[in-house]
C-alpha cells in the first residue's frame, strides 16, 4: 500500500536505501504497511514517518528498510525527487512465531501451551532472579535436595514457578526436576498428560549471590500410551512407578528443549527440532522477541570451557586436548554457569565441557534436564554433544538424576576431540 507521508509527522532520519536502527520517543505504531515517502534527491537524509497520524509516547527501537523506487511521474522526475519504500521491521513476538510454527510444522502444535507456559515462568524467574537481592532472596533455604546439595531459596521458588506454569497447561502427565526427589506424577490433573516435562529451575543458583548469569534449562517428551492410562486395576502407585519409566527416555527423543538464561539480557533459546531460535525478553514491552533466527553454531571457534582446576583428574586424552588448543592460542572462558557458558558457545564456537574425572568419572551435569536438552540444542544449531565416547542423545537414563560426563559446541572443535578418544582406543587395541 502507497501511503506518501508529509515532513511535518516525520520522526526519525534515515540515511537512503538500506536498513537503519532508529530511536524515536514517539514512534508512530500503527504502521502495518510499507510506506512511501518522497524526497529531494539531494537531501542527505530521508525523513520517514513510520506510520499513520496517531503519535503514541513511548520509547522504541526500531528497524526500518528503506529501498529506493522507480519514479512515478513526469513531475516528481522533473523536480529531482527520489520516491523511497520505508517499512518498520519489528521483530516477531515468541506468541506470533509459536502461531507461525502451528502453520508451517502442524505436528508440533500441541506444544504451544507449553512453550507459552515456559517463557511466562521464564518472565517471573527473571524478574525474582534480578529482585533476589531487593527482596532477600538470596542464600539458602535451609534444605538439603535428593543430591545432598543445599538448597537456595530461589532454587525451591522457581521450582514451584515453572512447575504451576506447566501444570496449568494441563498437557504434562509427569515432571521431572532438578528439585525434586522424584517425578511428579501430574496425571490425576491434567486433561491430557500427553508430555512429560524435565527441567532444572535454576541452575548455577550457586552464582547468584555474585548476581553472575544462571538459567532455566528444560527439555519436553511425549508420554507413551502407559503413561496416560496404566491397566485398569492397578493402584496409584503402580501408575507413577509406569510413570517414572516414561520419564527415563533418551534425549534422542526430545520434542522440545531450550533454556531461559538470566544475565545482561534475558534469552529465551529453543528449539522444536526445526533449528534454534533465541528470543530476548524486550522489558519496554514485557515479551521475548525474535533476536536470534536460525542459530547455527560456528564450525569453529576460539574459546574452551573447562573447569580446569580439575585437569589433574581428567584423562589424558583430555588434558592433551587442552594443551594443544593452548598451542593453537585459544582463549579460556568458564563462568561455572551451565546456561551462560553454553550460550555463549552456540554463539561464538569453541568448545564447553564438564568431563569425568578420577573423582567424579561421571562429571557433575546431570543427564535428563541438563545435557540432554543442552545436547538437542547444540545439535540442532550444528553442533556435537558427547560424553567423549558416546552420542549424549543416545544415553538410555537409568536415574532421573543419572549424571554424565558432557562435551558439546563446535563440530571441527569437538571433533577434533573425538579423534585423539577415536585413536587412544585404537592404539590400546
Ligand atoms: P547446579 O545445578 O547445582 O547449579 O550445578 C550445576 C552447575 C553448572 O551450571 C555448571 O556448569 C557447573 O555446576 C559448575 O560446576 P563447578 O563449580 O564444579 O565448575
Ligand atoms: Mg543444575
Amino acid at each position: 500500500m502507497r501511503q506518501p507521508i508529509e515532513p511535518p509527522s516525520t520522526i526519525a532520519a534515515v540515511p537512503a536505501a538500506g536498513t537503519h536502527d532508529v530511536c524515536s520517543t514517539h514512534l508512530l505504531a500503527d504502521l502495518k504497511e510499507p510506506a512511501t515517502i518522497f524526497m529531494a534527491k539531494q537531501a542527505p537524509h530521508a525523513f520517514v514517518s513510520l506510520g499513520a497520524p496517531k503519535l503514541r509516547s513511548t520509547n522504541i527501537w526500531g528497524r526500518v528498510s528503506v529501498s529506493v523506487l522507480p519514479l512515478e511521474t513526469r513531475h516528481q522526475r522533473r523536480f529531482g525527487a527520489v520516491r523511497l519504500r520505508a517499512a518498520l521491521d519489528l521483530p516477531m513476538t515468541l506468541g506470533q512465531w509459536v502461531l507461525q510454527q502451528e502453520r508451517q510444522h502442524p505436528e508440533t502444535a500441541d506444544l504451544a501451551p507449553l512453550i507459552t507456559a515456559t517463557a511466562t515462568a521464564g518472565k517471573q524467574i527473571a524478574s525474582l532472579v534480578a529482585r533476589a537481592g531487593v527482596s532477600n532472596l538470596t542464600g539458602l533455604q535451609g534444605s538439603v535436595n535428593v543430591q545432598g546439595e543445599e538448597q537456595k531459596k530461589l532454587d525451591v521458588l522457581t521450582n514451584e514457578v515453572l512447575k504451576n506454569a506447566l501444570r496449568s497447561t494441563g498437557k504434562l502427565g509427569v515432571l521431572a526436576s532438578e528439585e525434586e526427589n522424584e517425578p511428579v506424577s501430574l496425571m490425576e490433573e491434567a486433561y491430557t498428560g500427553d508430555f512429560i516435562a524435565a527441567f532444572d529451575p535454576l541452575d548455577g543458583s550457586s552464582n547468584l549471590d555474585a548476581a553472575i548469569a544462571t538459567g532455566t534449562i528444560f527439555g519436553v517428551m511425549r508420554s507413551g500410551e502407559h503413561c496416560l492410562t496404566g491397566p485398569e486395576d492397578a493402584d496409584i502407585s503402580q501408575r507413577q512407578m509406569q510413570c517414572l519409566v516414561q520419564t527415563l527416555q533418551p534425549g534422542a527423543n526430545l520434542v522440545a528443549a531450550g533454556y531461559i538464561l538470566y544475565s545482561s539480557s534475558v534469552i529465551f533459546m529453543l528449539s522444536i527440532g526445526h533449528g534454534v531460535q533465541g528470543f530476548s525478553l524486550d522489558p519496554a514491552i514485557g515479551e521475548f522477541v525474535l533476536t536470534h533466527p536460525d542459530v547455527r553454531v560456528p564450525e569453529r571457534g576460539k574459546i574452551y570451557s573447562f573447569n580446569e582446576a580439575n585437569s589433574d583428574n581428567w584423562d589424558p586424552v583430555l588434558q592433551e586436548y587442552i594443551r594443544s588448543m593452548k598451542k593453537k592460542g585459544y582463549s579460556s572462558r568458564y563462568i561455572g554457569s551451565l546456561v551462560g557458558d553454553v550460550h555463549r558457545t552456540l554463539i561464538y564456537g569453541g568448545v564447553f565441557g564438564y568431563p569425568g574425572d578420577k573423582k567424579n568419572p561421571n562429571g557433575k551435569l546431570r543427564l535428563l534436564y541438563e545435557c540432554a536438552p543442552m545436547a538437542y540444542l547444540m545439535e540442532q544449531a550444528g553442533g556435537i554433544a558427547t560424553t567423549g565416547k558416546q552420542r549424549i542423545l543416545d544415553i538410555v537414563p537409568r536415574d532421573v538424576h543419572q549424571r554424565e560426563p558432557f562435551i558439546c559446541g563446535s563440530p571441527r572443535d569437538v571433533e577434533d576431540l573425538l579423534k585423539i578418544y577415536q585413536g587412544s582406543m585404537a592404539m590400546r587395541g
